[in-house]
């Protein structure tokens, strides 16, 4: 298996965690974003769209963070990324939806970089962008956290799940943004528990092989 990522990609870090939680060790192919190897023909060849993350699991393609994940989770049950009822599994998945439909598309680098080339932004315009709207979408996932206060020490109970998967990345990036994250104290929590664990620490950017941090 080939995981195709980049250090700083929170969608290839979610993978990275979830490989990392399963046990399971993916060789990695290291595309590098600012220099725009992702729109090399090369790679258009392994996903059209020209993002990371992407799976090759032997002839076969994967692409998307959260559909990998899930082949992950469907191939290697144990430990569940999505336990519980169907009903836990929705709320689980949305909380992961949050992050990953409706809070990194706006952040990712191919939008920043239109928000500079097209609507001339500078570097304070861009964080002042990400701020916004990762800042939203992190409020929210902080009052549904606050609605499931008796659970823990994860999002949603005792194990990390697709929820604290997308949760750790989006976090770095909010970090790197310069997100104020004071009025989110469940999200800081639960970013601390997780980035203790082996997993977690051990996805994180400054420890790829590729960091320039
Ligand atoms: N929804 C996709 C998003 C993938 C994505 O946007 N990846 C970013 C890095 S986090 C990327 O490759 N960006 C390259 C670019 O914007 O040119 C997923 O979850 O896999």
């Amino acid at each position: 298996m080939r995981l195709y990522g980049y250090f700083r990609s929170s969608a290839a870090y979610r993978c990275r965690i979830g490989f990392a939680l399963k046990g399971i060790t993916a060789e990695e192919a290291f595309v590098h974003l600012r220099k725009g190897d992702q729109k090399a023909a090369s790679f258009r060849a392994v996903n059209p769209q020209g993002l990371v993350p992407a799976l090759d699991v032997g002839g076969r393609v994967l692409t998307q963070s959260l559909a990998i994940l899930e082949w992950l989770d469907e191939t290697h049950p144990r430990p569940a990324f999505l336990p519980g009822s169907a009903e836990d599994r929705a709320e689980i998945r949305a909380f992961a939806q949050i992050i990953a439909c409706d809070i990194h598309p706006l952040q990712n680098l191919r939008v920043l970089d239109y928000l500079r080339s097209e609507y001339g932004q500078d570097q304070a315009g861009v964080e002042k962008w990400c701020q916004r709207w990762i800042g939203d979408g992190l409020a929210a996932c902080e009052a549904i956290l606050a609605g499931r206060e008796q659970e823990g020490p994860y999002c949603f109970g005792a194990t990390p799940t697709l929820a604290d998967i997308c949760l750790v990345p989006q976090v770095f990036s909010a970090e790197r943004f310069g997100v104020d994250l004071e009025a989110m104290p469940r999200v800081r929590k639960i970013h601390r528990i997780c980035s203790e664990l082996p997993a977690f620490a051990g996805a994180h950017p400054a420890k790829q092989p590729d960091s320039e941090a």
